[in-house]
């Protein structure tokens, strides 16, 4: 496949992309930390280009991206985005998700196919989601739900009946949002970056601009609620 081409090495600064085209499909991979955000990329790409973290602090600071292209279509160019995680101890979720907006302006043409892949671990219980990774999640695919991806990660570390029913609660929940399992393998990552067929051209200014309105309004916990309840 893919000429995978790794950014610059590790530096402490978000590289933006240069040379994007409105060809291009931008798969922004976001989650909780640990969520298994690098891990995904990894075998997107089929080598691995972005660090994975195995102990408990945090791993990916800085946001960076890999370009591939599709497996079965040479000419389709996919960006994907490796995040920091939200939940981090060090970086507050506003920074993290102040920095994706700071990123896509700089890298992305004005319109775009943009994808969110949100990934959640389903090892977590559902309450653990409503506390924590859902609010960043809302927060994330405010103004493009229909582009954007639930994909559940760590399904060989679950009980396969449990895994089943805290996946129906969240297909309850978020029954609007497309729910997928990431199995860990090349060909589940390039399922779930190309689950949407036909990849709504997005606004890019539009979509930041409802993002940051959405972190600007975030301690307004009923309203924010309000506000996103057309989404689900
Ligand atoms: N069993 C299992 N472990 C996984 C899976 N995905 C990731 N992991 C493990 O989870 C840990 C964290 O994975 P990462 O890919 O670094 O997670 P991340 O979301 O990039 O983490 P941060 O960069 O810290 O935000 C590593 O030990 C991975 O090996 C999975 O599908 N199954
Ligand atoms: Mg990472």
């Amino acid at each position: 496949m893919s000429n995978a081409v790794p950014n610059s090495l590790s530096l402490a600064v978000d590289i933006p992309f240069k040379g994007a085209s409105k060809n291009d499909t931008f798969v922004l991979v976001l989650g909780q930390t640990g969520s298994g955000k690098s891990t995904f990329i990894n075998k997107a790409i089929g080598e691995e280009v972005a660090t994975v973290g195995h102990d408990i602090d945090p791993e990916t600071t800085t946001i960076r991206y890999f370009v591939a292209t599709h497996p079965n279509h040479s000419d389709r160019r996919f960006i994907f985005v490796d995040t920091p995680g939200f939940d981090d101890p060090f970086i507050e979720d506003s920074e993290i998700l102040d920095r994706i907006i700071k990123w896509l302006k700089k890298s992305c043409p004005s319109r775009i196919r943009l994808i969110i892949v949100y990934l959640l671990e389903i090892t977590q219980y559902r309450n653990d989601h409503m506390r924590a990774g859902m609010t960043p999640m809302r927060l994330c695919i405010t103004g493009i739900a229909e582009n954007s991806v639930l994909a559940t990660t760590k399904w060989n570390l679950v009980n396969q009946e449990v895994g089943q029913k805290r996946e129906m609660a969240l297909s309850m929940t978020y029954g609007r949002l497309a729910i997928q399992r990431f199995t860990d393998t090349r060909e589940s990552a390039w399922n779930i970056a190309n689950y949407i067929p036909e990849v709504n051209v997005v606004k890019v200014s539009h979509f930041r601009r409802k993002l940051s309105t959405a972190l600007q309004q975030r301690p307004q916990a009923g309203f924010l609620s309000a506000m996103f309840s057309f989404l689900f």
